[in-house]
């Protein structure tokens, strides 16, 4: 992406569970794994179900398994979730997840990366705290907040990748680190335009869309 040395990827909407779930450390007993919860193409108990992916994360997955290290990618894509339509959720929305993967990279440089995001997404002014959070597929992990407009604002999740996942897709744990993030796209342009209704941006209003360049 421009300049920061990352490629984009992308990859399929409908996914394995093992790609979806298994690969990255969510296990079969997991909530999310519930039929109720994901929507299931072809629901059938074993990894080569196949399902609407929940998270844009099997891509990076694929993209593990397809290149040697070093990697720096971001995957931008369409996810889907068993949910109902208000101002804040959307059974549809897009996700931009990104990975880093070498032989040195430590939380500092998780740190350094997404708070130069955070200062050239929302301006160069913005501060930066990291909350601890938890995710299967990173250990340790963290919630990034940024002060913008006189608040702090929750802007994306993010941690170091968990050697269980380096194991699901043939790289050394004892050879490799990385970092992930992961953020949902509407709420991104909902915090830098201040919409507060995430429907504005599905209504196709042209009154609405021509308020933003
Ligand atoms: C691999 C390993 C690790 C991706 C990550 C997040 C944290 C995260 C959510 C934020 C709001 C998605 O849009 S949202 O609903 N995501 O907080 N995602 S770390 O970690 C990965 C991905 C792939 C192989």
């Amino acid at each position: 992406i421009r300049d920061s040395g990352y490629t984009v990827a992308t990859g399929p909407e409908a996914e394995t569970a093992f790609y979806n779930f298994t690969a990255l450390n969510i296990p079969y007993t997991h909530p999310s794994r519930l039929e109720s919860d994901t929507l299931y193409l072809d629901y059938g108990d074993t990894e080569e179900e196949i399902l609407l992916r929940t998270h844009t994360s099997p891509m990076q997955a694929r993209y593990m398994e397809d290149h040697d290290p070093p990697v720096y990618v971001v995957v931008p894509g369409k996810v889907f979730r068993s949910d109902s339509v208000d101002a804040t959720h959307s059974p549809v929305f897009h996700q931009i997840e990104g990975l880093a993967v070498d032989s040195n990279i430590t939380f500092a440089d998780l740190k350094g990366t997404l708070a130069e995001f955070a200062r050239r997404f929302l301006g160069a002014d913005t501060k930066v705290k990291f909350i601890p959070h938890y995710f299967p597929f990173t250990e340790p992990s963290a919630e990034m907040h940024a002060f913008t407009n006189g608040e702090w604002i929750e802007l994306l999740g993010c941690g170091m990748v968990n050697p269980a996942v380096f194991e699901h897709v043939g790289y050394d744990p004892d050879q490799l680190s990385g970092f992930a993030f992961g953020m949902g796209a509407e709420r991104m342009a909902m915090v830098r335009h201040g919409i507060t209704d995430l429907r504005a941006l599905i209504d196709a209003d042209v009154r609405v869309l021509e308020q933003y360049r």
